[in-house]
């Protein structure tokens, strides 16, 4: 058993980032058994769930004649237009079913129509908090470790902010997985190594 100190964060776990989902990560189902044993050794879990309103400015569909996967200048910045994704409610944006739910904390994010947001800490403003931040720090954690999808992506963002606000951030590779849009896989991995996250 891990230290009280110590929290998993798992990222994303959603039918939607599976194969056969909206937005299917490669092998997304592959890490379900691994981390379900993992959070046994840990006295905190967090689980994050993407969540977003039907008309999200995420969705290539909001945007007139976009395609998914290309990008759009937002006022907080460049925007990946994503295929409509984990729709409030929908099956979609439910948990994998083999998923355990004997988390201490849901966290839900994405469900501003103006504003996505990838990390667990902030919208991608990278200064709007979820609040997470507030949470771990009121329970004492200081050491996280992520897991989850995408790596590229939501994990990636959680990893970076986490380690910006103090945190000591693990990622454990063989229970996450990339979507790898032009690269986003190799430079997220250098990223969090100059952002000194633990891959592991
Ligand atoms: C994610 C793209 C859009 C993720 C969420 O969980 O990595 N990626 N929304
Ligand atoms: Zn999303």
């Amino acid at each position: 058993m891990r230290p009280a100190n110590e929290a998993l964060i798992v990222i994303d776990m959603q039918n939607d980032f599976c194969p056969g989902g909206a937005l299917a990560v490669a092998e997304g189902d592959a890490i379900v058994p691994g981390i379900n044993a993992l959070m046994d050794e840990f006295r905190a879990v967090v689980l994050t769930q993407d969540w977003h309103p039907a008309d999200h400015l995420s969705f290539a569909s909001q945007h007139e004649g976009a395609a998914p996967m290309s990008m759009t200048e937002m006022p907080y910045g460049l925007q990946v237009l994503w295929p409509d994704h984990c729709v409030q409610g929908s099956k979609g944006a439910a948990f994998h079913p083999d998923l355990r739910l004997d988390a201490d904390l849901i966290l839900r994010k994405g469900f501003r129509r103006e504003i996505d947001s990838y990390s667990a800490f902030f919208e991608n403003d990278r200064e709007t908090p979820t609040g997470l931040d507030g949470y771990l720090k009121e329970r004492g954690i200081t050491a996280i470790t992520l897991v989850g999808l995408a790596t590229d992506f939501c994990v990636n963002y959680s990893a970076l902010d986490g380690a910006r606000l103090g945190y000591k951030v693990t990622v454990v590779e063989k229970l996450s997985r990339g979507i790898d849009l032009d690269g986003s896989l190799k430079d997220a991995r250098a990223a969090m190594r100059d952002a000194g996250v633990v891959l592991v």
